[in-house]
C-alpha cells in the first residue's frame, strides 16, 4: 500500500508524520471519508467542497487547490491499483510545539491520503436490519464544536460508540442537548412516516452527510416527499421504517431502536427501493481514475 503525504507516495511502513503534528497532539485538522466503486470516485466534488469548508471554518489553509487535491486523490488510487476503495483524506495543522497555539505550527499543513479497502457492517445486518440504542452522550453543541466541521476531534462520536458497543449494539443514536434526534456516530438517520421521508435538519446536530444528500436527491427523483424536520425519539419509535446513511455504511436498515420494533421489524419497502437506486447510482456516477 502506498500512502500520500505532502506530495509524495510512501510505502505504508514508511508513511510517517511527526509526533509534534497538531493533528495528533490536539485533533487540530479536518478529514473526509470517500469511496470509489469500480474506478469511479463517488461524489468527489461534494467531499472536497466539505473538506475545504471544514478547513475554512477552523482557519486551516489547505496548501493545494481543489483541482490539485482531486488529482492527488485519483493518482493515489491509481498507484494503489484499487477498483473499489475507501479513502481517508486528512489535512492537519502540521508540526508545532507542545502548546496548542496554531501560530506555532511553522511547518506546512500535513496532507495525507490513505486508500484502502472498506470493512462494512456484516452482510446479515443489511438483509435483516440492525438494532440501535440511544446513548447518554449528546451530540456536540454547535456553539462549542459545530458538528458540520469534520474535524479530527471525534471523541464525541467515539464516546457514544463506546456506550453502544458496551451495551452490545453496533451503533448509537445521539440526541442533541435539547433531546431531539441528531444522528448516529458516523451515520445520518432517516425515518419513514405515511410514505414520506424525514431526516433531522443540520441545526439539530446532524452532519450534512454526502450520502444523506444523495438519498434526499434519489427520493425526490422517485417523487417521494422529503422533509428535513425536527423529531423526537417518540416519532422515531412509531415510524414505519428507519435507516442510516454514510459513506462507509451506505444505506443500512434499522429494525429496532431502544428495544422498540420499527414497523414490521424488517427492512421496509422504501428503504429497500432507496438501497437499490443508491447502488445503481454508485455504478454509473463519479470521477474516473
Ligand atoms: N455523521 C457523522 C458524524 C459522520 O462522521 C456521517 C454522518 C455520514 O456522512 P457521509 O458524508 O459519509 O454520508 C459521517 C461520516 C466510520 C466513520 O468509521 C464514519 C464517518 C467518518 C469516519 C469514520 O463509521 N462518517
Amino acid at each position: 500500500m502506498k500512502v500520500y503525504i505532502n506530495g509524495k507516495l510512501y510505502d505504508k511502513s514508511e508513511a510517517k508524520i511527526s509526533v509534534f503534528d497538531h493533528g495528533l497532539l490536539y485533533g487540530d485538522g479536518v478529514f473526509e471519508g470517500i469511496r470509489s466503486y469500480n474506478r469511479l470516485v463517488f461524489k468527489l466534488k461534494e467531499h472536497i467542497d466539505r473538506l475545504y469548508e471544514s478547513a475554512h471554518s477552523i482557519m486551516l489553509k489547505i496548501p493545494l487547490s481543489k483541482k490539485e487535491f482531486i488529482e492527488a486523490i485519483t493518482n493515489t488510487l491509481k498507484e494503489n491499483k484499487l477498483e473499489d476503495a475507501y479513502m481517508r483524506v486528512i489535512v492537519t495543522r502540521g508540526e508545532g510545539d507542545l502548546g496548542l497555539d496554531p501560530r506555532k505550527c511553522k511547518s506546512k499543513e500535513s496532507v495525507i491520503i490513505i486508500a484502502d479497502k472498506i470493512t462494512l457492517y456484516p452482510e446479515k445486518l443489511y438483509k435483516e436490519g440492525m438494532e440501535i440504542i440511544t446513548v447518554s452522550t449528546t451530540r456536540n453543541a454547535h456553539e462549542a464544536l459545530n458538528p458540520q466541521i469534520k474535524s479530527l476531534n471525534y471523541l464525541n462520536n467515539i464516546m457514544a460508540k463506546i456506550e453502544a458497543t458496551n451495551s452490545g449494539y453496533e451503533e448509537a443514536l445521539m440526541l442533541n442537548d435539547q433531546g431531539y434526534v441528531a444522528e448516529c456516530t458516523g451515520d445520518n438517520i432517516f425515518v419513514v412516516r405515511k410514505n414520506e421521508l424525514y431526516t433531522p435538519p443540520e441545526c439539530m446536530g446532524a452532519l450534512n452527510g454526502v450520502t444523506r444528500e444523495t438519498v434526499l436527491d434519489i427520493a425526490r427523483r422517485l417523487k417521494i416527499a422529503t422533509h428535513e424536520h425536527v423529531f423526537t425519539r417518540h416519532e422515531l419509535y412509531i415510524s414505519e421504517e428507519c435507516f442510516l446513511t454514510g459513506t462507509a455504511a451506505e444505506i443500512i436498515p434499522v429494525v429496532k431502536v431502544d428495544s422498540r420494533v420499527i414497523g414490521e421489524g424488517k427492512p421496509g419497502k422504501m428503504t429497500l427501493a432507496l438501497m437499490k437506486e443508491f447502488k445503481e447510482l454508485t455504478k454509473k456516477e463519479g470521477v474516473r481514475y
